[in-house]
């Protein structure tokens, strides 16, 4: 579809200065057929956007506020993201859902937020594996677009869709990329009836969930895989590195 891959490492509530460093020092200086980013916690995001500063790999936020700023303590706003100058906010990570109450409804308003800012919103969807079970997997996916992307053709700027089968997630049992391909086709459905050929054709639709050295370019190579988000496996620098580069 003439997308360029995104490749996003979430690092989680993990790493540190120590992963910091070999990260940046495996990633800068090589050169990259995909885009690549890299989601560490809040407290490093600026000391990687220096080390990094000429390079091409972009640095994003794994949450951000619904707030514009105010009293909301403890919250980081995607002005103040994009002014330190990250390029994409995860939103909606369905570790977010289940454990800290974010739901359709708080990741449009994150989306927009984004948006506003000129950050990339990256809004992760998926079923879990009930909903898998219970033949599902479609509505739950259509929902949380058609929530989460409400009233979004009033803003401009690029989105990107994460699905991520929270069965997958951490799991070490990724979705068979067929399987992963029939739903994003699907996911590229709903995005052009609701929002335009234009629209579908133009954004990326990321893989996430168990992704690894060893499923990673099998996923890439299917037409409506525009990229993948990487767990578990972006903790070690060198498998980080091997997912952007192998599939080359
Ligand atoms: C899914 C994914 C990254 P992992 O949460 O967002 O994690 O690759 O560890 O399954």
């Amino acid at each position: 579809g003439g997308r360029r891959s995104l490749i996003i490492a979430n690092w989680k509530l993990n790493g540190g200065i120590d992963l910091m460093c070999t990260s940046i020092a495996t990633l800068v200086g090589k050169e990259f057929d995909t885009d690549i980013a890299v989601c560490p916690p809040y407290i490093y995001i600026r000391d990687m956007l220096s080390l990094l500063h000429h390079s091409e790999v972009q640095i994003g936020s794994q949450n951000v506020s619904k707030f514009e700023s105010g009293a909301y303590t403890g919250e980081t706003s995607a002005e103040m993201l994009k002014k330190v100058g990250c390029s994409l906010c995860l939103i909606g990570h369905s570790e977010r859902r289940q454990m800290f109450r974010e739901n359709n409804i708080s990741c449009n308003i994150k989306v927009k937020n984004a948006l506003i800012h000129g950050l990339v919103p990256v809004l992760c969807i998926g079923e879990n594996a009930e909903e898998k079970e219970a033949g599902i997997t479609k509505d739950i996916i259509f929902r949380q677009i058609d929530e989460g992307l409400k009233e979004i053709q009033d803003y401009e700027g690029d989105v990107c869709i994460a699905y991520e089968p929270v069965w997958a997630i951490g799991s070490g049992k990724s979705a068979d990329p067929e399987l992963a391909q029939e739903v994003h086709q699907f996911i590229r459905k709903c995005l052009k009836e609701k929002y335009g050929a234009g629209f579908a054709q133009k954004n990326r639709i990321l893989y996430g969930g168990s992704v690894s050295r060893k499923n990673a370019c099998e996923l890439l190579e299917k037409p409506d895989i525009d990229g993948l988000l990487v767990g578990g496996a972006s903790l070690d620098p060198e498998h980080f590195l091997q997912i952007c580069t192998q599939c080359e």
